[in-house]
């Protein structure tokens, strides 16, 4: 095989997001996955009330939506799952498993979908087929026989309501709250922020704030890849004037400007809307610093305001009625000095005052933010440092305003609502005693940190996995793999194969499902599910695409399939009659949150979903004061314990537009304008030049921290770029070998995939085209 990165091509990346780029890419995957013709008429279901939800991103489905309420990348995810590549059986009597270990992620996912129940085969190191009574038979008794305290019941955050629902219950039936899931390494940070600010752990916006908005903060999140149906609303809030301030390290093209692709004019015309009307290139990490900026300049203002007798900047009303801790935020903001503004934000106090103008100026503001403000050491500090900016000028529980996490998988919000928590008091524990008359564990359970501290400890025996690729989404890739060879059983339920199917428990089951676009027939007739988006709407989603096989199960079959031969039967609970009807979860979803839930199956179907009940967006404050807090900032440097040292660079690992996840379409990334390979590094020219090193060198990266650990990741190209000089930015999930994992959020414990020092050293030189 040939290295990737003697495939790699630089080109100038200018194009608006969407425009006719994004119309080139849809056609080339869909004809890639061989799925162009049946699959045209499918998207236009695509986040239809009657529709499918789509499974890339968890951005709001509007009520009146587009007639194409599709995006580039959600066409993208939709050819990947109903591809007509199909992973037959047989090719594993072709390829041994440990033989499969030298394929990229690409590759792996790209032979297809899997077809049927797979047993890892010691013997020959091969996966054989095995019959899905016999796999759950023998999951089942290895369950049983087990410690069950250590058992890990991982999911990602794809699966529906109701799977979700069945899931928790199992892990929770079985013994333990060991529920992590991808939330652990991703809006953790938001859950527990802004439960701490304002009461509530999600966002308190609704597509109706977009159109009533005066301004939008923007804080690192990549919205022309990640969730690039919000570029419509983006586009709207441009076109009535609002202005939209963005901080981000790199120019993201989606934030820079935009083309419609679905209205014929602006194709025709090549007509791009600026998105973002101020641009601020803040160094990694110091999010926090710039809001400190922006706060200084709010009072700064303010203090004018009142000494020219004019009306006052702050909400000076809100904050005596709906806040906490007002006073000590300010002095801790007025003690705050400028020099160490600039110094940990990279950025200059007039672009900050301006910027702090523009916020002070407006009437409802919305700050939107994604894993750029999570994944760092003070990721919980930074989202609480949105809510104290907003809270000056009461921009929570008004028409336009609040805050708008940005969630990444389509129902990774909705599994925390329906029970999927390692935190026991988040989740009705009496009620589910009350409703099916067991005993839950009380004991707190694992988060997806402590699961690796666990399994690099030896102590799990077994690992479930509801969808993802956790061993290649967490930190610490090295030791966590030869860790992941020990544990006794491992279990995914999948739709394709990926690395951690492949790197296995001693024992090892791959389950194959139907994904959320397909038609799922059970005794009860056709099924449908719901999901929660990103602002808290729950919706209904009907398969539509015929089953790529006609051996899947679905994920609430297999769900009940290992529930079954792991507990004891439980006469308060049918899982035959839940997968015949999941109308019947739904109304036990419903009996356990009624205030969420009720009439569900009445109201799955509401145009734009029905909300969820968000206290704070009434200005309901669940918080321990009874108010929105305001929080003092424990440090402003973005990572206090890794103190850049002599010659270390700051790396932040980001996704390209050819990617979900550890799911790779294709090692092109458009939007920045590099082609044919991933394993390549962004850089400053003049960190380049002050280190003797030129673009196309090929370097080696190794982590900073001084733990003994060696983290490296070799034969990465020097791509220049326009990013804040001392930091690198490079490709998730390639550079996860270098994060270790006790580097994480405090408190929420996510991962801090966005700031991690590394030593850069050149290990040659390329001959291809990436100067
Ligand atoms: N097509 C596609 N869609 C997706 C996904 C995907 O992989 N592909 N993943 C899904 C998932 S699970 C998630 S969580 C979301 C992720 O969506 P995002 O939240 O957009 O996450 P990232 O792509 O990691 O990029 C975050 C952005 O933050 C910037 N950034 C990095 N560090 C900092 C910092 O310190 N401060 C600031 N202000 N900005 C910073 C980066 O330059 C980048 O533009 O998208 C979801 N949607
Ligand atoms: N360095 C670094 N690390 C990161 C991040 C980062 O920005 N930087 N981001 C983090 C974030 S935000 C997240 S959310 C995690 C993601 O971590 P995960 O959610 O664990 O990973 P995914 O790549 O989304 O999982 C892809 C796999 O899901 C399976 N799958 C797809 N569809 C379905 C389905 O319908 N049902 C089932 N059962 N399986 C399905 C397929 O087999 C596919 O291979 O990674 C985290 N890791
Ligand atoms: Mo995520």
């Amino acid at each position: 095989m040939s290295k990737d990165s003697d495939n790699l091509r630089v080109k100038p990346a200018n194009m608006p997001a969407g425009g006719w780029g994004s119309v080139g890419e849809v056609a080339h995957i869909l004809f890639d996955q061989r799925t162009a013709l049946k699959d045209a008429p499918l998207l236009a279901r695509q986040n239809k009330p009657d529709g499918y939800a789509c499974v890339s991103c968890a951005w709001a489905k509007p009520a009146n939506p587009h007639p194409f309420e599709f995006c580039e990348s959600g066409a993208k995810a939709t050819a990947w799952e109903t591809t007509s590549k199909r992973l037959e059986p047989a090719f594993f009597e072709r390829h041994t498993v440990t033989e499969l270990e030298a394929w990229g992620d690409h590759e792996l996912e790209d032979l297809g979908r899997l077809t049927v129940p797979l047993r890892w085969d010691a013997a020959s190191d091969k996966y054989r087929p095995v019959g899905w009574d016999t796999a759950f038979a023998e999951i089942g008794a290895a369950l049983r026989a087990m410690e069950r305290e250590q058992v890990v019941f991982y999911s990602s955050g794809r699966a529906s309501l109701e799977t979700s629902y069945m899931y928790s219950l199992l892990a929770r039936m079985y013994g333990n709250n060991n529920l992590p899931d991808s939330s652990n390494m991703c809006h953790e940070s938001t859950s527990v922020g802004l439960q701490k600010s304002i009461g509530d752990g999600v966002g308190t916006v609704v597509l109706d704030d977009f159109a009533q908005t005066d301004c939008i903060f923007f804080f690192g999140q990549n919205v022309g890849v990640n969730s690039p149906r919000m570029l419509h609303q983006l586009q709207e809030a441009r076109r009535r004037g609002v202005p939209i301030v963005t901080f981000n390290p790199l120019r993201e093209r989606g934030l820079v400007s935009f083309t419609n692709p679905q209205s014929p004019v602006e194709m025709l015309t090549r007509h791009e809307t600026v998105i973002s009307t101020d641009y601020l290139q803040v160094k990694p990490g110091g999010d926090t610093a710039a809001i400190m900026g922006l706060c200084k300049t709010v009072f700064a203002l303010d203090d004018a305001a009142v000494a020219a007798g004019e009306p006052r900047v702050l909400d000076t009303v809100f904050i005596m009625e709906h806040t906490h801790g007002f006073a000590e935020f300010e002095a801790s903001v007025r003690a705050c000095e400028w020099s160490a503004i600039e110094r940990e934000s990279g950025l200059t106090r007039a672009a900050l005052e301006s910027a702090g103008a523009v916020y002070a100026r407006a009437g409802a503001v919305l700050g939107v933010y994604g894993m750029g403000l999570t994944q760092h050491r003070n990721g919980v500090q930074n989202v609480e440092m949105i809510v104290n900016l907003l809270l000056l000028r009461g921009n929570i529980g008004k028409p336009g305003a609040g805050v708008c996490p940005v969630r990444g998988h389509s129902n990774v919000q909705g599994q925390r609502t329906v029970g999927i928590t390692e935190k026991p008091e988040l989740a009705p524990l009496d009620k589910l005693k009350e409703q099916y008359g067991f005993e839950p564990p009380r004991e707190k359970g694992m988060n997806t940190v402590e699961a690796c501290e666990a399994i690099l400890a030896r102590k799990v025996p077994a690992f479930v996995g509801l969808g993802g690729n956790f061993l290649r989404a967490v930190p610490e890739t090295v030791l966590m793999e030869a860790a992941w060879r020990e544990i006794p059983l491992t279990v995914q339920i999948a739709t394709k194969l990926n690395r951690n199917h492949i790197v296995h428990g001693k024992a090892s089951y791959v389950l194959p499902c139907l994904g959320r676009i397909e038609v799922d027939r059970q005794a009860g007739g056709e099924q449908s599910v719901t999901v929660e988006d990103s602002t808290a709407c729950i919706h209904g989603s009907r398969g539509m695409a015929e089953p790529a096989a006609h051996t899947l199960l679905s994920e609430p079959a297999i769900v009940a399939g290992i529930a079954k031969a792991t507990l004891d039967p439980n006469p308060k609970l049918d899982w035959d009659a839940w997968v015949a009807d999941y109308g019947r979860i739904r109304e036990a979803i419903a009996e356990t949150y009624p205030d969420i839930f009720h009439d569900f199956n009445a109201r799955m179907w509401t145009p734009g979903g029905f909300r969820k009940p968000v206290g704070a967006a009434h200005r309901v404050w669940k918080t321990e004061s009874g108010k929105a807090q305001f929080g003092v900032p424990e440090a402003l440097a973005g990572d206090p314990d890794l103190q850049p040292r002599e010659n270390t660079l700051r790396l932040f690992t980001v996704r390209s537009d050819g990617q979900f996840n550890t799911t790779i379409y294709s090692r092109d990334d458009r939007f920045r304008g590099v082609y044919g390979s991933r394993m390549v590094l962004f850089m400053h020219r003049a960190d380049m030049a002050t280190r003797a090193l030129a673009p196309g060198d090929a370097v080696t990266l190794s982590c900073a921290a001084e733990d003994g650990v060696v983290r490296r990741v070799e034969g990465l190209v020097l791509v220049p770029y326009d990013i804040p000089p001392g930091t690198i930015a490079g490709y998730y999930p390639e550079c996860n070998p270098l994060i270790p994992l006790w580097h994480h959020a405090k408190d929420s414990k996510v991962p801090a995939a966005k700031a991690i020092d590394v030593r850069i050293e050149r290990s040659g030189q390329l001959s291809g085209g990436a100067q």
